[in-house]
This record gives C-alpha cells, structure tokens and sequence, in this order.
C-alpha cells in the first residue's frame, strides 16, 4: 500500500514517524498491535460519539449480520435512518444515502450544478471536503498536512471551475463571487472547519453565504461530514441557525461503517434519478449494517443528547493544558464546540488557514510525540481536529490531564 496507509494522514509522515497499527478499541482506549494503549482522542474522526464498540452499536450490528449483510435492493432499515436524520436537520427534508462523506460531497456539486445549470463553485482555502476532482482546490486535511499543491490528476479546466477564498473572509468573498459571473453554482463550507484543525466559521460570515447564495441563484451547501451529529443533534446549521440548500453528511451517521448521506430541499433532491435526470447510484449506498449502526448510534444520542457533557469535558482538558502551556511561556489556543475540540500553538485562536499555517510546526510535532509517548492519541497533523466520547469519563479526563502534564514538561 503506498506509505502503507489506505489514507494519507494516518501515515504520520507530516510528524516525521510511522503509523501505528491498532488491533482493538473498547472506549475511549484504543490499543495497538504490540498491546500498548492509547486515550483516544481521534475517535475515527468522528463517529465513535459513545466510544469504541459500544454494546449498542455492536448488538445493532450482529443482528443485522444474521440477517444478510447487503441485498442491493431497499430496506425498512434505511427509511428508518433517513426519518431519524430528517427529524434532527429538517432542512434534509429528502435525502440519499451514500458510502462516504467524499460520495455526499461529490453529489451535492453534481446536483447543484444539475439544479442551477451553472458551472462555478466557491470553496474555502483549508476546507476539505473529501477527495472529488472538483474540491481538490486548495484544501485542508492531508492536502495541507503534506504541503501538496491542487492534486495532479485533475484537469485544469476542471478545477479553474473552481475558486477559493479565505474563511471567514466576508470581503475577500465579494471579490470572488463577481468573478464568477453569475456562473455560481453554488457555495460549500464547512459551517465548523475541521480539517484545518478546528475553526468555527464566524456568524456573519455565515449568514452573508446564505444571503449571497440567494442573491447569485446558486446552491449553499453545508459539508458537516465532521460537524453533523458531531457538535449538536442538529449539526452546526442548528447552533448558527441557518438553513443550507444542501447537506452532506459522512461516518458520523453510520457509528464506525462505512456512510455518508446528503440531502435538502425536495425542489432540488427530485432533480435526482429516478424521479429528475440527474443520475447518482450505488451498489451498496444503505447498506443494511451499516443503516443498523447508525440507527443504533442516532437513537441513543438522541435519548442521552451528550454534547453539553462532551464540550465540557474538552474544555476541562484544553483549559488546563493552555496554563501549563502559559506557564512555560508557549504561545496556545484552544476552542471546543459538542465534541470537537482543537487546539493550536499561537497566542491568538486562528480566524483562517493563513493562521494555521503561521502557528508553530515544531512544538506541535514535539508535543504530539511527548503526549503519543505518555499514551495519548491526538491526530498527528496539526490540520485536524480533536474528538472526544461520551466515556471520557472524570478518571479518564484526569488521568489525560497528569499525562499530558508530563508531556509538557518534556518540551
Ligand atoms: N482526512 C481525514 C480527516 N480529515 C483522515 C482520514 C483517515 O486517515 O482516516
């Protein structure tokens, strides 16, 4: 496998090191192939709300496998996850599943540009919205982990429909948008980036995307393949308040298998086969296992509803780590939104990617090896996120905080 990886950023090659292979997770513990254990702080980039193999989601799972394990054909079970979506992010009023948040994303540009008959998309430098041709432009995640320009392999006259802008950036935007020239087919952001470490978009530059999309005739597209289910039942559109056209949704939705949903308005989701012309498919796209997964994972978060808890519990964590970070005198700032955290090396919480780029490389590399050295898993790339579980519990909390003390004492 090239870099031995099936997806780059997992190869540590930006922190100079080795993946490591883990066989098991129960948890928040995840434990490797030589049996040492980690405080997962990654959680599958986000699925793993409730921990590693939970009951639920593992019962949820055997029962479905007793069953049969894909029939390419329709399932109760996926109408079930589609109302139990709907009913936390109304805006899906009608919605496809799909295999990946990368699928979801790539059939939301299809169908906006399907709906709208424009050709242009804006994008955020930084945002990263799996690896579509179109979207490869200037993005964050493994892109800006490996310093790569805009992927080989995609041709130029496709990506020059593509345009980039600062996030955050109301003025930049106003600029970008008139050269698109009424081609805009639509917007995409992430509402709360977490691909460029974390950053939550600012209100008004949120709800100028909204006001600019309805101005232009073009599509505003919500990514919360990180944030949907992830920062509140309802995903950021819920906390801002603001109703996208579309909504792509990924691995959150299906507890730790393989899913990605998209959806919005039924004007434009009628636009898709077998109802409009615009074709989207796939073989395993509800697949019933990973249909029961999510179901089980939806059901219980809605029940426990544990975002509160789970801000609270990073936030405990960061806040202790930014005075012992201060009192070494080294520049850190940290923000928690639900279960997403980030944290960066630079006095000033970053607004944008420039920001990132300009906070500290070493010290980062340095701390995530004296934290990974005391058993603590955080994503090895300073243009990830943080996620915690609902079983980062106080003895997990404190037992994270007096390794990370040793961890910083190392720097
Ligand atoms: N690009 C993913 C997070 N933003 C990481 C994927 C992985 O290595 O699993």
């Amino acid at each position: 496998m090239p870099g031995g990886v099936n997806s780059p950023v997992r190869a540590f090659k930006n922190v100079d090191g080795k993946p490591i292979f883990f066989k098991s997770a129960k948890g928040p513990i995840l434990i490797d192939e030589d049996e040492n254990e980690y405080i997962d702080f990654i959680g599958s980039w986000g699925p793993m709300i409730l921990g590693h193999s939970n009951p639920l989601i593992i019962d949820a799972i055997k029962a479905q496998l007793e069953l049969g394990t894909s029939y390419g054909a329709p399932t109760k079970l996926e109408n079930t996850l589609a109302t139990i979506i709907k009913s936390q992010v109304p805006t899906m009023e009608k919605l496809r599943m799909v295999n990946s948040g990368t699928e979801a994303t790539m059939s939301c540009i299809r169908l906006a540009r399907g709906f709208t008959g424009k050709n242009k998309i804006i994008k955020f430098t930084g945002c990263y919205h799996g690896h579509v041709d179109s979207l490869l432009v200037k993005a964050g995640s493994g892109v800006s982990t490996f310093g790569l320009p805009d992927s080989p392999g995609i041709p130029k006259e496709l990506a020059a429909l593509t345009y980039s802008s600062p996030y955050n950036d109301v003025e930049a935007l106003l600029k970008v948008i008139k050269e698109t020239e009424d081609d805009l087919a639509a917007i995409i952001v992430e509402p709360i980036a977490g691909n460029m470490g974390f950053i939550p978009g600012n209100p008004e530059f949120l709800n100028t995307l909204r006001k600019l999309c309805d101005a232009h005739g073009s599509l505003l597209i919500f990514d919360e393949v990180m944030s949907g289910f992830r920062v509140s039942l309802g995903g950021a559109q819920s906390i801002y308040q603001i109703q996208p056209d579309l909504t792509a949704l990924g691995k959150v939705i299906g507890g730790g298998l393989p899913v990605g949903a998209f959806g919005g308005k039924k004007s434009i989701m009628d636009e898709l086969a077998p109802i409009g012309p615009i074709y989207q498919a796939g073989t395993l796209s509800g697949n019933p296992l990973a249909m029961s997964a999510g179901i089980a994972l939806l059901n219980a978060l809605i029940k426990i509803n544990p975002f509160d808890q789970l801000e609270k519990a990073s936030s405990d964590i960061m806040s202790h780590i930014k005075l012992l970070m201060h009192s070494k005198g080294i520049p850190f700032s940290t923000s928690s939104i639900g279960g997403m955290f980030g944290f960066f090396f630079c006095e000033n919480q970053p607004n944008n990617f420039d920001d990132v780029v300009q906070s500290d490389d070493v010290i980062f590399k340095k701390f995530f090896y004296a934290s990974l050295n005391q058993g603590i898993y955080f994503a090895p790339s300073k243009y990830e996120a943080g996620f915690i579980s609902s079983t980062h519990d106080q003895l997990i909390i404190d037992q994270t905080k007096t390794r990370l003390e040793k961890a910083i004492k190392e720097l």
